[in-house]
């Protein structure tokens, strides 16, 4: 094998709250390069009524001989206005020229798609749309500017700077007991970004990484080979809308667990005149079991 690739979730769960007519996930797709040649390389999914739509045509592009290169993958569906798992593969080939014309190698990844719809299961769910934080331990402080229901609450980060590099992390915690009797468990949570730079060329702002936590140990995560969200340069501003995050938690079924998510953010404005803007929103948490 010239090549490893590490899919970082080989299921994949799309929830069906909310969800537009055309289905979106965006996974990230690890590849190491063990060859020693540049390889350039193509994705392609294998599961009915599936595409890939980032990037184009499936071309990731090089990764260097000896280079580990972390991508984003879109994958496409029209929404089925209900519950389905829908299993292939994801086909990862290598070639050899910018081209591609010369395959030197390909691997085959297993998937699973799940598309659920968890607040028709079982669940327990937070809002913060009665203006408290509802037992959540946090760093953040709960506000009405944004909620995913309009007219509410959510939890709220902020970081501005000047002049001064600034990383910090934003986190949500609380004890939470998974019934006993169900045999899968869910956690699902929106958030949103804000990012605004100061008039300086070296200016940055980034949602870096984000996790979730059981019991003080990741079980998904977000973000390590590459920020979430970024705007590098000077003067740029973008709100993104709501993303949802889903996680597996069936291996905490009958448990009290702690289930902790951290946000790390980081920032720098580079120009004491003007201020850098690092903002996320946390908001409607919810486990459900079935
Ligand atoms: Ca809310
Ligand atoms: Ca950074």
């Amino acid at each position: 094998m010239y090549f490893r690739a590490n899919l970082k979730a080989n299921k994949i769960y799309i929830d069906l709250e909310f969800a537009p007519e055309t289905l979106r996930n965006h996974f990230a797709l690890l590849i190491t390069n063990n060859s020693i040649q540049d390889l350039y390389f193509k994705i392609s999914i294998d599961v009915p009524n599936w595409s890939v739509e980032e990037p184009t045509d499936g071309k990731l592009g090089v990764v260097p001989s000896g280079g580990v290169k972390q991508f984003t993958i879109v994958i496409t569906r029209t929404n089925p206005n209900s519950e389905i798992t829908e299993t292939g593969n994801l086909i990862l080939e290598a070639y050899s020229d910018s081209g591609y014309t010369n395959l030197v190698d390909s691997d085959t990844l297993p998937i699973e798609i799940h598309i659920v719809d968890i607040k028709s299961w079982d669940v327990q769910g937070w809002t913060f749309d009665d203006g408290t934080t509802q037992d959540w331990t946090t760093n953040g402080s709960v506000s009405s500017d944004r909620s995913v229901r309009a007219g509410g609450y959510s939890i709220k980060y902020v970081i501005t700077t000047h002049d001064t590099e600034k990383k910090e992390t934003f986190y949500i915690e609380r004890s939470i007991s998974i019934p006993s009797g169900y045999s899968k468990a869910l956690f699902m949570f929106y958030f949103k970004w804000y990012g605004k730079t100061s008039p300086a060329n070296a200016a940055y702002t980034e949602l870096e990484y984000f996790c979730v936590k059981v019991n003080g140990n990741v079980v998904f995560e977000w973000g390590k080979y590459g920020n979430v969200f970024e705007l590098h340069g000077d003067n740029l501003e973008e709100e993104k809308p709501w993303y949802k995050c889903v996680c597996d938690l069936s291996d905490y079924i009958g448990q009290t667990i702690t289930l902790r998510i951290e946000f790390v953010m980081h920032t720098n404005g580079y120009n004491i005149a003007y201020l850098t803007y690092d903002v996320t929103w946390f908001d409607d948490p919810t486990l459900g079991y079935k």
